[in-house]
C-alpha cells in the first residue's frame, strides 16, 4: 500500500506569513510542496521558477515537488538543480524526448514523474516505466488554479493504477493535480490516486484555517 502523502500547490499560497505557513506544514508533517512552473508557451501563464525553488529550500527541509509546464524540459533540468528526494514532473506533450528529460531527472537522484494531461493516453508510458517513480495525472487543463475538475479523468486514475500494477510497477505513484477538492479527493482515493495537490479546493480553502482543512483532507484520502 503506497503512503498517502499532500502536496500543497504554492502557487496558491497567502505570501503574508509565509514563515508561518511554513512551519504549519512542517508541524502538520506535510510531505512535499507543489511548485508550479509555467512557461507562457506550453501553457498560458507564467508562475514560479528556479529563484523560488532555491529561497524555499532554503527555508525548510521539506522535499519540492516541482512540476515543469514547461516546452523541452530536457534541456532545462539542470537549472533547477534537483535534489535526491524530491520529485520533478515533466510533461509528455512538451517535449519529443520524454525518456531524455526524465533520465536528466535521475542524473540528479531525484525522482522522475511523467505528467499527462486530461486527453492524453496512458500508453505515452508503455516505454518509459522504468525512468518514472510516479505519474501526475492531471484532473483540469494545467494553467490555472481554481478549475473544475474533467470527470472522466476519475476513471483515467483507476486506469492508470491498473495499467501500473498489471505490468508489475505497483511502486509506482499516482499524484493527481487539479480541483483536489475534499470531495473530489475522497474518489481520487477510491480510484488509486496517493500524492495530492491541494491547491484552492482544500488546504488553501478559505471556508477553515489551513490546519483545519489539511486534517480534513487526511480524513478523505485514509
Ligand atoms: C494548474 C497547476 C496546479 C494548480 C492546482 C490548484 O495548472 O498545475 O498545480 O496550482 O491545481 O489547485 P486548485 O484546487 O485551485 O485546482
Ligand atoms: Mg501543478
Amino acid at each position: 500500500m503506497l503512503k498517502q502523502q499532500i502536496s500543497p500547490s504554492m502557487m496558491c499560497a497567502d505570501y503574508r506569513g509565509f514563515t508561518e505557513l511554513l512551519k504549519t506544514f512542517e508541524d502538520t508533517g506535510i510531505e512535499y510542496l507543489h511548485i508550479d512552473v509555467m512557461d507562457g508557451v506550453f501553457v498560458k501563464n507564467y508562475t514560479l521558477g528556479t529563484d523560488f525553488c532555491e529561497r524555499l529550500r532554503a527555508m525548510t527541509d521539506i522535499p519540492l515537488d516541482i512540476h515543469l509546464m514547461i516546452t523541452e524540459p530536457e534541456w532545462k533540468i539542470d537549472w533547477f538543480r534537483p535534489r535526491a528526494g524530491e520529485y520533478v514532473s515533466v510533461h509528455a506533450e512538451a517535449t519529443n524526448h520524454l525518456q531524455r528529460a526524465l533520465a536528466a531527472i535521475r542524473k540528479y537522484d531525484a525522482k522522475p514523474m511523467a505528467a499527462l494531461n486530461p486527453s492524453t493516453p496512458l500508453s505515452v508510458l508503455d516505454y518509459v516505466l522504468d525512468d518514472i517513480d510516479a505519474v501526475l495525472l492531471m484532473t483540469v487543463n494545467p494553467g490555472f488554479a481554481g478549475q473544475k475538475l474533467i470527470p472522466q479523468t476519475l476513471k483515467k486514475i483507476t486506469d492508470c493504477r491498473r495499467y501500473l500494477d498489471e505490468r508489475g510497477y505497483s511502486k509506482i505513484e499516482i499524484e493527481v493535480d487539479g480541483n483536489v477538492s475534499f470531495e473530489n479527493a475522497k474518489k481520487m482515493y477510491e480510484a488509486g490516486a496517493n500524492i495530492y495537490v491541494a491547491g484552492t479546493s482544500s488546504v488553501f480553502w478559505n471556508g477553515a484555517d489551513i490546519p483545519a482543512n489539511i486534517v480534513k483532507l487526511r480524513e478523505m484520502t485514509k
